[in-house]
């Protein structure tokens, strides 16, 4: 039986662009990602977010489902070109309006609106000016911070500035295989993550002097590395490892997102650090110092690929813990699996359960090795547009059918809606 803390809070979370579709509507600006996903050969497929789980017309649904389940909180992103098309003033009442929906809906349910201001759908007049390579990007995002934090006082105390930049710069203007598709030089590179930390400390300083109750933090995704052993020497080489600057430019490392926001007080220090963890590598250590354990042929991997490594949901938030005192909440977690529906109607998704159970189980000894992590959102609340791979890759709690838009909760919803209630005792 694993122990959680009392008001640890159980959540799933979303993003604008994989789960609303609706596109044209509402008043919304173009973003990188429907042009992105609208070029020839980016998508596995040919996909598009055009539709994808159509929340923007099902949001009530959602709603239902999260009440159902009896999730703590909600995690969902904020569309930038719904908010604003042009990437600042005019403002869109109607994109606002679709928010206001929403979040009055999760109050009403009782559920805490966690709100993302930015999960990678810039304003293509923005990408057109240079994206993230340029300085008034950043200094467009505290704008449009302070917007939104001054419509939502009140109602969203809780905000995520920035959801992976590791990912968005690193596969946006890195190896241009997400929106807008760059392959930049690495020194070009760090200069969109030097602007970045600019538009988090921004949207920081503008959240919080909105409203003193706001809390704000931002998600990061570097490499969880995960001692081979229980060894000291093989825990220690993994803690470095974790935070190692590898030679040339490592951008998936949390290192370079939480070293100068959270090593120092300053504007941008977060009030927590969000966490995406999927999986880690192991480590011990060697003759030389610290080396990476090759994960065993045939080990047990998702449909993505990736392979099953609990253990990360233990070491991960241990070591961040660790070197950033600072509370943690675990912002994404989970898998895409082969999920169909069955002959009953019914999607089994047994898999999904079996590793949600091995990952949370080591979460709980991560909090009872002392880490103060507060909460835990499960990625995604439904099936929704994986990037470049498209549909193929099916994350949610519940399943969409995309010819209908229509939701099926698959087993692990029933699963997980248990450890919500029980609050963990089930594991
Ligand atoms: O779907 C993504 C999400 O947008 C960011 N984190 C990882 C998820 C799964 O790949």
């Amino acid at each position: 039986m694993a122990e959680f803390p009392k008001g640890f809070l159980w959540g799933a979370a979303s993003a604008s662009y994989q789960i609303e579709g609706g596109v044209q509507e509402g008043g919304r600006g173009e973003s990188v990602w429907d042009t992105f996903s609208h070029t020839p050969g980016k998508i596995k497929n040919g996909d598009t977010g055009d539709i994808a789980a159509d929340s923007f017309h099902r949001w009530r649904e959602d709603v239902q489902f999260i009440k159902d389940l009896g999730l703590g909180a909600y995690r969902f992103s904020i569309a930038w070109p719904r908010i604003a098309p042009n990437g600042g003033e005019p403002w869109n009442p109607e994109g606002f309006a679709y928010y206001d929906g929403l979040v009055d809906a999760l109050l009403e349910a009782g559920v805490q609106p966690w709100a993302t201001l930015y999960h990678w759908d810039l304003p293509q007049v923005l990408q057109n000016r240079g994206g993230w390579q340029n300085k008034d990007t950043a200094q467009a995002f505290g704008v449009y911070a302070r917007r939104v934090a001054e419509h939502f006082k009140g109602r969203v105390t809780h905000w995520f500035t920035i959801n992976e930049p590791q990912c968005f710069i690193g596969m946006g203007y890195g190896t241009g295989e997400h929106a807008p598709g760059l392959r930049l030089r690495v020194e070009d590179q760090l200069l969109c993550w030097k602007n970045m930390l600019l538009g988090h400390t921004l949207a920081s300083e503008a959240l919080h002097e909105t409203d003193s109750k706001n809390i704000v933090g931002l998600a990061s995704c570097g490499g969880v590395c995960y001692p081979a052993s229980e060894k000291a020497e093989d825990i220690e080489a993994a803690r470095q490892e974790m935070f190692a600057c590898l030679e040339g430019f490592h951008g998936f490392s949390n290192q370079h997102l939480l070293d100068p926001l959270c090593l120092e007080d300053g504007p941008g220090k977060p009030d927590f650090i969000g966490l995406n963890i999927y999986h880690g590598t192991a480590v011990r250590m060697g003759e030389k110092g610290p080396e990476t354990v090759p994960y065993p042929t045939g080990g047990p991997r998702t449909a993505f690929d990736w392979p099953v490594t609990p253990e990360a949901l233990e070491w991960g938030p241990r070591f961040a813990w660790e070197r950033y005192g600072l509370p943690i909440y675990l912002s994404e977690n989970g898998l895409s699996c082969h999920d169909w529906v069955s002959l009953d109607g019914k999607v089994h998704d047994p898999q999904r359960t079996d590793f949600l159970l091995r990952y949370l189980q080591a979460l709980a000894k991560a909090i009872a090795a002392g880490a103060d992590v507060r909460g835990y959102f499960h990625w995604a609340l439904t099936d929704n547009f994986e990037w470049a791979a498209g549909y193929g890759q099916r994350f949610g709690l519940a399943y969409v059918d995309y010819a209908t838009g229509r939701r099926i909760p698959k087993d692990s919803a029933a699963w997980y809606g248990n450890v919500v209630k029980t609050n963990g005792k089930v594991l």
